[in-house]
Parts: C-alpha cells; structure tokens; sequence
C-alpha cells in the first residue's frame, strides 16, 4: 500500500515524512524519495510488557516525498506533470498544504493562501486525469472502428470516458461519476488521480495549534482534512522517549498528530490489523477489510496457508479486561475459526497448521 506526498514547494512535505519516520529531513530532492512508515499501535505496545518478546513489529504504509511543484512558469509545470504521472499506481494521495507563516522561507506566489494552493493542487490534478481521457477517448474512437471481438467493451468504455470527460470539465473528479464496481473495474488500470481517496494535511504553525480550516467549495466533502505541525512534530520526534513523554505532558497532548494522521492513511486505506504474540516477536499485520482467515495466514506464510487448519482466535480488547490467556480459555473466550472467517480489527491469532 502506497501514499504520496504531494504539495506545492517548501509546503513542509519532507518535515512531515521526518517526522512519521524519525528520520532527518532531506535537503532539497528533486526525486521522488520512498520511506517506510510505521503505524503506531498502542496494542502493540501494551503486548510486548505482557509477552516481552525479542522483538515488536508495527504494521507499515509505505510513502513517497515528493519534490515540491511550481506552477508559476512552463518549466514548473512541465517537471509537475511529469512527477504527477509517476504516482498513477498509489493508492491514497495526501495533499501537503502550507499555512505557517515563517520569515526566512519565502511563501508561495508571495502570500500564504492554503486555499488558494488546495485549488491549484486540485486544478493540476483535474487537468491531469483530463489529458488522460482525451487520449484514451482518442484510440477508442479510433478502435471501435475495426469489427473486433473487442468492439462492444471498446464502445461501453468509450461511453464511460465521455461520461467522465463531462465530469472533469465541469471540474468534479472522476470518483463523483463512477457508479458501479463494472465501471470502476474497466478504468482502473489507468491510475486516475482524482479517483483516489485523498487527505489534506494543513500544515501550520506552532502559533495555529487551534486554528480551524474549512474550505468549503474546494474539496468535495469525502476529503479529509487534518491540521499538523509538521516542524514540532518533527522537534518532538527527534526526543528520546522520557523527554518526548514530558514535552507531550506540558503541552496536555496525549497522541501526537503525526500518529493520528498515519492511523487515518491506514483507515482511508482500508487497511485493518490483526495481531500474533510470540517470545520472539510481536506483530501488527496489515490486511484488507474483508480478508478470510486462509488468506491471513498466507500474509505470515506461504507454509502456513498451505497447512492451514484452524485459526485460534481471541479479541486483543477481551486479553486486556481479562488479563492473561490462561483467563480468557476459562471464560471461553479463545475461539477456533475456519478458513473462510472474516478476520476483525484487533484478533490476536495463533494459526494452527501442518504441512
Ligand atoms: N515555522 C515553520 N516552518 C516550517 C514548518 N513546516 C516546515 N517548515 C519549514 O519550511 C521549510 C520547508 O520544509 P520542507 O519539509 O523541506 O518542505 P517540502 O515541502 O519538503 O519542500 P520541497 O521538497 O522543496 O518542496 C523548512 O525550512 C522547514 O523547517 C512549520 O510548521 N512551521
Ligand atoms: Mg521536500
């Protein structure tokens, strides 16, 4: 699963991932740079006092950083499109927007404007998808021409893209047309950009903390729009444990922003946890929302997919009102599911298996 960071340059996109990451902050790229990012999961945290295993393992997201775009001159906008069609395969776009006021880095067309750059984001992103339809209506006009076995799906595509050309020139993205699974499924090789799920991350001043933003009118309402500081989030990330504990305390923050958002990628993502614990590790596990029991066990291993028989089950919330596992087998709360079982947010799993 990827996201991208995106966003006008010097928008703060490079302090944000430094932050999620704990890494330093890049000098300026002009490349599109990949991090691993972890999910903080406090279930994760509460397991290894209880199991004190070799090692803990949150689940990850990866995401990109990328360059800054700049739309103020034609080379600007050539070296944008070109980075805007690299991202066509992520799955979740998150748009980087300034709103701190800092002296020593001069703002973006002169004057700090979060929404003034949200349209231009959202503009650039529109015209993009638009030149991809252009171009895909184009061949299929062509295509359809010719009595191929292709020629009903050719013309129902065609249709489709007319459809969503519509969409786009009267600005609304490519998500607001699509109505059906069948239609969703014949454009998804195409790696629109407005049919992605989207997060705005407003990146603001340490001064701004409670300031709220609202862009009525910019973003359909399906985006979600979160505040950070990227700059103190970052300061605090930089902290060892004990003082970055402190620091939180004096500012009354009980989760950092950075965690918060990276939760609700995950989230928009589709993505839920499942959990194993083990002397030697414990481990947060991505998967999809829906995902069967049998398909879990081949995330851990192929082997154990291969050998599944049981899935040996128990919710992380009982473990902790009930304290051990010895506890929960007494109160009959450790279950055996099949293969086909719909694995839940939070299940603690020890797959049984022989091959
Ligand atoms: N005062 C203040 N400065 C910030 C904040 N966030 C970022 N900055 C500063 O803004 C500058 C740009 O930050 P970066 O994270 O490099 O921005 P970027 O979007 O990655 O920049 P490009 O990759 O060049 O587009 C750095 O000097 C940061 O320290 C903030 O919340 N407050
Ligand atoms: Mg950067």
């Amino acid at each position: 699963m990827k996201v991208a960071l995106l966003g006008l340059f010097q928008s703060g996109k490079s302090t944000l991932l430094a932050s999620l990451c704990s890494k330093r902050v890049p000098a300026v790229s002009t490349t599109i740079i990949e991090e691993i990012v972890p999910v903080p999961d406090e279930r994760i945290d509460w397991l290894t006092e209880q199991y004190k295993p070799e090692k803990k393992t949150y689940a990850t997201i990866d995401c990109l950083d990328l360059p800054g775009f700049n739309f103020t001159d034609e080379h600007g906008r050539t070296v944008a499109r070109r980075l805007i069609n690299q991202i066509r395969t992520v799955d979740l776009l998150v748009l980087v927007v300034r709103a701190f006021e800092n002296p020593e880095i001069p703002p973006y067309r002169n004057t700090v404007d979060p929404a003034r750059d949200l349209t231009e984001l959202r503009t650039e992103l529109l015209l993009s998808d638009l030149e991809l339809v252009t171009t895909r209506i184009e061949k299929l006009e062509k295509q359809i021409l010719k009595p191929t076995k292709t020629q009903p799906h050719d013309k129902a595509e065609l249709a489709l893209h007319k459809k969503l050309q519509e969409t786009i020139e009267a600005e609304k993205p490519i998500s607001a047309a699509i109505e059906t699974e069948a239609e969703r499924e014949m454009i998804k090789s195409l790696g629109f950009l407005t049919l992605k799920p989207i997060v705005v991350a407003i990146n603001i001043g340490e001064n701004q903390i409670d300031k709220k933003f609202d862009f009525p009118g910019v973003m359909d309402c399906t985006a979600e729009v979160i505040t950070i500081c990227a700059k103190l989030e970052y300061e605090i990330a930089q902290l060892d444990v004990a003082s970055r504990k402190e620091f939180m305390a004096d500012l009354g923050l009980t989760e950092l922003a950075a965690g918060k958002f990276v939760k609700s990628c995950y989230k928009t993502l589709g993505l839920i946890s499942f959990l194993t614990t083990g002397s030697d590790e414990v481990r947060a596990w991505p998967i999809r929302q829906g995902t069967v029991a049998l398909d879990a066990a081949g995330k851990v291993h192929s082997d154990i997919k291969r050998g599944f028989i049981r899935a040996e089950t128990f919710a992380y919330d009982d473990l902790k009102k009930f304290g051990d596992e010895k506890a929960l087998k007494a109160a009959g709360k450790i279950r055996l599911e099949g293969k086909d079982y719909i694995v839940k947010d939070g299940d603690v799993i020890n797959f049984r298996f022989n091959v």
